[in-house]
């Protein structure tokens, strides 16, 4: 990939999309194509295909896809499940078929078994039940790793893929039924201490333990995979720091200046007990993180919630 190739970024209105076309600017790519839904539905074969056919982009990042939390992934089951099925089928179908050089597939680390040994080594994939709660949002993505190895077996396509762990950054969802845990305790907190309130909800236990990457490193990691990696197994991309729930929150306080309490509504549920990445692919490969969790987590909150305020 070089500054003047064509780029087509899918999913370039979502965070991790943008993201990816913040880094590709940043370094002098400009030759980035890129499409609204409105524009172009991803999930219609045929409106895909006379895209690529008519566009021919030579190398394509995929992270247009339906995503949301624990309760979205729970409720909208079947959308989960078909539409990110549709998406990445049409787009590694056709980057096949118009000769892509090179596509990067964006899964996620709720591909891993529920109860998996941690941290989770790449290897582990199907080799246990899913959590219930993204089965289908799993089953989906699992799909998309498998696309990306057969089409490089069957026709020699260069289609890698990397599994990202909890995303959190700019362009992020506040609807806090559709939304992930960083965004929603971001705002819950921040209204509390607003109006004066108590107490905060947290759903669950406040048990489970999540890892939490800032969307600008993943979209670092991207570009370096696009460089630097040609191989058939999928690549984790984290942190190797885990946190419980429990103690984002009062980290989350402590960024808002709120001295209330917490309470635990265990009628929602908890998913997954832990899902801490191995990221040793990444490390041997000289690739960290740059943004620390906490330094993240102010640069978020101060952007939503202060600046624009
Ligand atoms: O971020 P989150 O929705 O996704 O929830 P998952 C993480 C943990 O935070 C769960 C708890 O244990 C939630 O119960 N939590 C506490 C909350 N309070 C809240 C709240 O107000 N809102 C939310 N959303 N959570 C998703 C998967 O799982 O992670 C997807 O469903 C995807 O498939 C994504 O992989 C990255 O980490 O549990």
């Amino acid at each position: 990939m070089i500054k003047t190739s064509k780029i087509y970024v899918a999913g370039h209105n979502g965070m991790v999309g943008s993201a990816i076309v913040r880094k590709l600017r940043s370094v002098g790519y400009d030759n980035i194509l890129v499409r609204t839904s409105a524009e172009l539905d991803l999930r219609n074969q045929a409106a895909v295909d006379a895209f690529f056919a008519e566009e021919k982009p030579e190398f394509v990042f995929l992270a247009a896809a339906k995503v949301g939390g624990i309760m979205a992934n729970n409720t909208f089951r079947a959308e989960f499940l078909y539409d990110n099925l549709m998406i990445e089928s049409n787009i590694i179908h056709a980057s096949y078929q118009n000769g892509v050089d090179k596509l990067l597939f964006l899964g996620s680390s709720c591909i891993y078994p529920k109860l998996a040994p941690q941290p989770l080594k790449e290897e582990y994939l199907l080799t246990g039940p899913l959590e219930p709660t993204n089965e289908p949002y799993a089953i989906a993505k699992i799909a998309g790793i498998k696309l990306c190895e057969a089409y490089r077996d069957q026709y020699g396509c260069n289609f890698i893929s990397a599994m990202p762990t909890n995303l959190y950054g700019p362009g992020d969802n506040y609807d806090l039924e559709k939304s992930h845990v960083i965004p929603a305790l971001l705002q819950k907190i921040h209204n509390a201490k607003i109006n004066g309130d108590k107490t905060v909800e947290i759903w669950g236990s406040g048990n489970p333990r999540r890892e939490f990457l800032h969307v600008d490193d993943l979209a670092d990691a991207c570009f370096y995979l696009m460089h630097n990696y040609e191989e058939r197994p999928f690549v984790n991309i984290g942190t190797g720091k885990d946190i419980s729930i429990r103690e984002l929150a009062e980290l989350i306080a402590k960024i808002v200046g709120y001295q209330g309490e917490f309470v635990f509504n265990t009628e929602k549920p908890d998913g997954t007990p832990r899902k801490l990445l191995d990221v040793s692919i990444l490390t041997c490969k000289q690739w960290s993180p740059a943004i620390s969790l906490e330094e993240g987590l102010r640069c978020v909150y101060e952007e939503k919630f202060l600046v624009s305020a």
